[in-house]
């Protein structure tokens, strides 16, 4: 039967970007009284609204202050994992003793079917699309939803009990969960990442270490033996844990030991695979791989099916390609990101401040949506190309003042190595397709990796 705890309630939503505008569908469908609020007074009511689904335009009140007499009313919110917990609004919910669900609290008590959420620092989204592809191989009904771009509330009602449902899951979405419970979990790695939210390394891995809330003995958590925030939760951590570790033999679990794969268990080793059997490079692929197969495997996945699709997965190429590290600098190949709306894909990508190379061809595109996105994250926007002045017109009307020209290609980027700092990324996602400066978007990303593969480390 379904859960009627919502219906006639009036519910607030926070945020009008993808989790928000999932979270209005779901509270809409499930017979809740939808109130969405969006703080940010740069954006009117109107371009909220066009943000929702046509059939939730007519229905739901949006708002740009929440006033007393409405929290009054509340029964619960779902915040955006843009929002923090600690911030004035929810503090005032809380005041109030309304509900607070994290968007994969909210969806996960409208959901059926078996869930996988995959978190940690770095390497979610490889881990997190190579394993929905492996489950899209074995099993029927399959998602791949959270973090990774992919409302997991807009989705939930869709599952049924054969659904299995992949889940990136970022330590935002992890703060106001309460049910929420994975049968199988992974913590890839924490390192310092979203201190300014969550303060200290301890919160921010409590927040990590939430994704194994409500597990059991009967459930897995798939843990990295190297890291020793999350090699350390093994031993409180309530699911069954598989370790991998790309440093040491284990006993139990999956280690590397040379260039091959092995899965241990009680002191014996089986070989499972050599590592240039798989396209993807970097030994942060070779930890992300073995997470994905000891996930797959607690599955129920047969090991030659797993095997196929690792050896067949490739990182796409030009599309948020991570391409090297120089200088404590990480660099990224986002090509392909020749229009905003798949530029912000990779502006979202981003985990640190980003220097970002924008500007090409000019389409007539409008780049409002993709400025906007660029959140504190963006730290210099470095323009070539026709469309830099349009760009740059733009990204000042949206307050946005740190912009570079540059006349060629290699300016740029020689810029952005010159004015990066260690702990900063360097984006080339442009928003506009290269023909006006080369003669496809592969050639300009393949210029960008060879110029940063011959940096000095
Ligand atoms: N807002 C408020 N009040 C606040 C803060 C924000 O009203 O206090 C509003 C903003 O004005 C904005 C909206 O909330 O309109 C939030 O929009 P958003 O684009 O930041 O968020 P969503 O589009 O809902 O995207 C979120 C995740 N964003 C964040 O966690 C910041 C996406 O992860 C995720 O893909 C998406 O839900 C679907 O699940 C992105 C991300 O950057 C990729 N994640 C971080 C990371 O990977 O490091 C955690």
């Amino acid at each position: 039967m379904r859960n009627e705890e919502l219906l006639g309630k009036k519910v607030l939503v926070i945020g009008s970007g993808l989790s928000g505008v999932g979270s209005v569908r779901l509270l809409h469908q499930v017979g809740a009284e939808v109130v969405l609020l969006d703080e940010n007074t740069k954006i009117t009511v109107e371009d909220i609204r066009n943000k929702l689904h046509e059939e939730d335009c007519d229905n739901t009140q949006i708002i740009q202050e929440l006033p007393d007499e409405i929290i009054e009313s509340l029964y619960a919110v779902v915040p955006s994992p843009a929002v923090p917990l600690d911030s004035v609004t929810i503090t005032r919910l809380k005041d109030k003793n309304v509900k607070v669900w994290s968007e994969i609290e909210f969806a996960y008590r409208y959901s059926q079917g078996k869930l996988i959420a995959i978190t940690g620092t770095n390497g979610k989204t490889t881990t997190t699309t190579l394993v929905g592809d492996i489950m899209k191989t074995y099993f029927e009904d399959t998602y791949v939803v959270g973090n990774i771009g992919f409302s997991y509330a807009e989705r939930a009602l869709e599952m049924t009990e054969k659904s299995v449902t992949t889940g990136e899951i970022s330590s935002f979405q992890l703060e106001a969960v309460d049910k929420f419970h994975a049968n199988v979990s992974a913590i890839l790695n924490i390192t310092p990442d979203h201190l300014n939210r969550h303060h200290t390394m301890e919160c921010y891995a409590q927040m990590k270490f939430n994704v194994t809330n409500n597990q059991t003995k009967d459930d897995t958590c798939v843990l990295n033996y190297d890291n020793e925030y999350t090699r350390e939760f093994g031993s409180k951590c309530p699911a069954t844990v598989v370790y991998f570790s790309s440093h040491e033999k284990l006993d139990n679990g999956f280690y590397l030991d040379g260039e091959e794969i092995f899965m241990a268990k009680d002191g014996k080793a089986e070989r499972v695979m050599n590592i240039h059997d798989m396209n993807l490079v970097g030994l942060c692929n070779v930890e992300n791989v073995m997470a994905a197969i000891a996930i797959s495997l607690a599955m129920g996945v047969p090991m030659n099916t797993i095997l196929t699709v690792v050896h067949g997965f490739k990182a796409v190429e030009h599309r948020i390609e991570y391409v090297a590290t120089k200088k404590g600098v990480d660099y990224y190949n986002d090509s392909k990101g020749t229009n905003p709306d798949a530029a912000i894909q990779g502006i979202r990508a981003m985990s640190k401040p980003t220097l970002l190379i924008g500007g090409g061809y000019d389409k007539g595109s409008e780049y409002d949506e993709w400025i906007e996105n660029f959140g504190t994250k963006v730290k210099k926007l470095v323009l070539i190309g026709q469309t830099r002045d349009k760009i740059a017109e733009c990204a000042k009307k949206h307050g946005f003042n740190d912009i570079e020209f540059k006349d060629t290609f290699r300016d740029a980027m020689e810029y952005c190595t010159e004015n990066a700092a260690p702990g900063d990324a360097v984006l080339l996602s442009p928003a506009c397709a290269s023909w006006d400066m080369f003669p496809n978007y592969e050639t300009r990303g393949k210029i960008f990796k060879d110029y940063v593969n011959e940096l000095g480390d």
